[in-house]
């Protein structure tokens, strides 16, 4: 493969703007190399700018659940910018995109549309603050909720990737009211709300955290966050960001049966354009301005053409169930196939799994938490990384991250990723 143009550009990426890209995971720093520059994107490609067509496993980190350029949302989207791109104003379609959202996801009566996980995230734990009337929450080592200041503790993602999982910049004084807890963990959870009685506001967690790798939540584990909230005044926040709309219709709450007090959503939510939201019963989220004394705000919040694609892409997914099945369906028969020829190959990994969410860490021990995914042999991931890429197969450029499978990947291309990952195997 060939990288010239690419090569190119991130020179000139890198003169206006800061490691020449707008978010760091994209860096390329934790496997080296210089980023990979798109031209375009169709289904399941991805096409680089130096004419390379590659298997995309990443997906814009989760959004293309149907595939780049989905015909429904780009027609939504051309549609509706000719009619004006923002106002600043309430439009007809905020309504309908709340009110479909609303009807898909269990135990939410409203829901407020902002611009980006980071934000939904955000501005969940100042309601739930704002609610309780307590300061402190508890997150998970190896979660990521965004780059919000009182999330950049022990925080995943590209916060892993760079050493910098406790970011400067964040004060002493935000950190001291974050309490971080072992995901998986529940004594270690029991502990902190002990000792912290009656002032912690919210727990946020990744119900399956993609942050670390994927790793799904221990049997009971949400049930007794579920139980340990409602015991405590607590309010439980889900972080579906990257699982909302994408495990399942109604998410992990579908799946799992346990109903979180307030639910954030980014990524699917918006059909890849910049949405994100966070939505709770009535009682809570009236406590949010206008209403309520809880003050959260902006300008693009409901842009018509970000409610377009997303209200394309919600109607896509609530008309045909079907997908998360056969999302799963393609996920078991890549998990299968990787794990078969990297056992014949005599490599030491484990994978993890769950719905369209899938990841290869290079270590023999089950990957249930921070601890356990940081042990994963990272030369490994890099040489296995550059071997994929070479096979014209697009992953994380990162072990802390989560592979994004898409309904728009068929069977031959899984066949074809798993003949590649065979190749690889025998370099490793
Ligand atoms: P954004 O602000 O990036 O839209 O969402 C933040 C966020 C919140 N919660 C969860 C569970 C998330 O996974 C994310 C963002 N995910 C990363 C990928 N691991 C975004 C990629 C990036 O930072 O460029």
């Amino acid at each position: 493969m060939l990288y010239k143009r690419s090569s190119q550009l991130f020179a000139e990426a890198e003169k206006v703007i800061p490691g020449g890209v707008n978010s760091p995971v994209r860096a390329f720093k934790a496997v080296g190399g210089t980023p990979i520059f798109v031209k375009s994107a169709k289904g399941a490609y991805l096409y680089d700018e130096d004419g390379n067509r590659l298997i995309d496993y990443i997906n814009s980190w989760g959004p293309m659940i149907l595939g780049h350029a989905y015909e429904p949302v780009v027609e939504a989207v051309i549609e509706k910018a000719k009619l004006g791109t923002s106002f600043g104003m309430p439009t007809e379609l905020e309504t309908q995109i709340a009110a479909l959202a609303v009807s898909m996801v269990p135990n939410i009566d409203k829901i407020r549309f902002v611009n980006s996980g980071t934000e939904a995230c955000m501005s969940a734990v100042r309601l739930a603050r704002g609610f309780t009337k307590k300061d402190k929450i508890i997150k998970f080592a190896g979660c990521y909720h965004g780059h919000s200041d009182s999330f950049l503790i022990q925080a995943g993602s590209g916060a892993i990737t760079f050493g910098s999982p406790n970011s400067p910049g964040v004060t002493a004084g935000t950190a001291k009211d974050t309490l971080l807890a072992n995901y998986n963990d529940l004594e270690n959870v029991s502990t902190l709300i002990e000792a912290n009685k009656n002032e912690i506001a919210c727990i946020i967690v990744e119900p399956v955290a993609g942050n670390m790798g994927c790793i799904p939540p221990n049997k009971g584990f949400l049930e007794g966050l579920r139980q340990m909230c409602t015991e405590n005044n607590i309010l439980l926040i889900f972080d579906e960001v990257m699982t909302g709309f994408r495990l399942a219709a109604g998410g992990v709450q579908e799946l799992s049966n346990v109903n979180a007090d307030i639910v954030c959503f980014g990524k699917v939510i918006g059909g890849g354009l910049p949405v994100g939201a966070f939505a709770a019963r009535a009682e809570i989220m009236n406590y949010l301005a206008p209403l309520g004394p809880v003050y959260q705000a902006g300008t693009l919040s409901g842009n018509p053409l970000a409610m377009a694609a997303g209200l394309a892409m919600l109607k896509a997914l609530d008309s045909d169930r079907a997908i998360f099945e056969r999302l799963e369906e393609k996920t078991q028969y890549l998990h299968e196939g990787i794990e078969k020829v990297l056992k014949e190959n005599n490599i030491i990994f484990t994978i993890n799994r769950i719905g369209s969410m899938i990841s290869v860490h290079f270590d023999a021990s089950p990957v249930v938490d921070f601890k356990s995914a940081a042990k994963g042999d990272n030369e490994t991931f890099k040489k296995f990384f550059h071997g994929m890429l070479n096979e014209g197969i697009y992953i994380a450029p990162s072990a802390y991250e989560t592979w994004f499978i898409t309904d728009a990947l068929s069977y031959e291309d899984l066949d074809f990723t798993i003949r590649a990952v065979e190749k690889v195997a025998k370099t490793l």
